[in-house]
């Protein structure tokens, strides 16, 4: 069984639809981060950098904290949506390192400037809307001519798309990004992916892209 420590944002969301797909044993348990629930020293020991999403696998008595080796993790575990050949794993990897450096960090600097407070500091939302777009492009042009990031299904699409989802917050119109939109709807299909979204609590409709 897994405990995992999750709440209702997207790198939270990243590990919840991993283990919907993998349909692993796990119990969610709700860290609301707007409370400081983050900074409880029971938290602390699983992840010392007091953020979610974290994990304790009793399996194997392994706590884990940072998303991106969370996924590794349970995708070495389980075998699944880490493709083995040297190739595609790297094509993988890349792209979950990219929304690791890049399409988490920035966005969520684009939450804060667009939607948070807004009106605060035109500097940061030329600047963060202006990469959010960018990062936008690059995907869309990843997506050219394929149903999913890499040649299969894996943990980068699942790392990337709960980020995609807050395409409002960031003030991004999908019809701009034409493959990202069908990639985004194409994932919205999956019953793991809407069940993961939910995690730890129902939060009601998904943006439909
Ligand atoms: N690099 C980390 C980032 C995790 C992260 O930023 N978590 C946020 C919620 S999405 C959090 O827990 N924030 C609480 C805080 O900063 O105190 C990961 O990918 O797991």
């Amino acid at each position: 069984m897994i405990d995992f420590y999750t709440w209702t944002t997207p790198n939270g969301r990243k590990v919840s639809i991993l283990l919907e797909e993998l349909g692993l044993d796990y119990t969610p348990h709700a860290i609301n981060i707007t409370k400081d629930e983050q900074f409880a020293p029971d938290f602390l020991k699983i992840s010392p950098n007091n953020k979610i999403p974290a994990i304790f696998d009793h399996e194997t008595n392994i706590a884990l904290m940072e998303s991106g080796a969370i996924m590794i993790y349970l995708a070495e575990k389980t075998g699944r949506f880490l493709p083995s050949d040297q190739k595609s794993r790297a094509e993988v990897m890349q792209w979950l390192m990219w929304q690791m450096g890049g399409f988490g960090p920035m966005l969520g600097q684009a939450h804060h400037f667009l939607k948070y407070n807004a009106g605060k500091s035109a500097y940061a939302e030329e600047r963060f809307g202006t990469e959010a777009k960018r990062l936008y492009r690059v995907l869309n042009t990843q997506l050219e001519g394929r149903d999913f990031i890499s040649d299969e299904y894996s943990i980068a699409d699942m790392a990337i798309w709960p980020w995609a989802s807050r395409y409002e917050w960031q003030q991004i119109d999908l019809a701009e990004f034409p493959n990202v939109r069908s990639w985004y709807q194409r994932l919205l299909q999956r019953d793991a992916v809407q069940r993961g979204y939910q995690v730890p609590k129902d939060m009601g409709d998904i943006p439909a892209g």
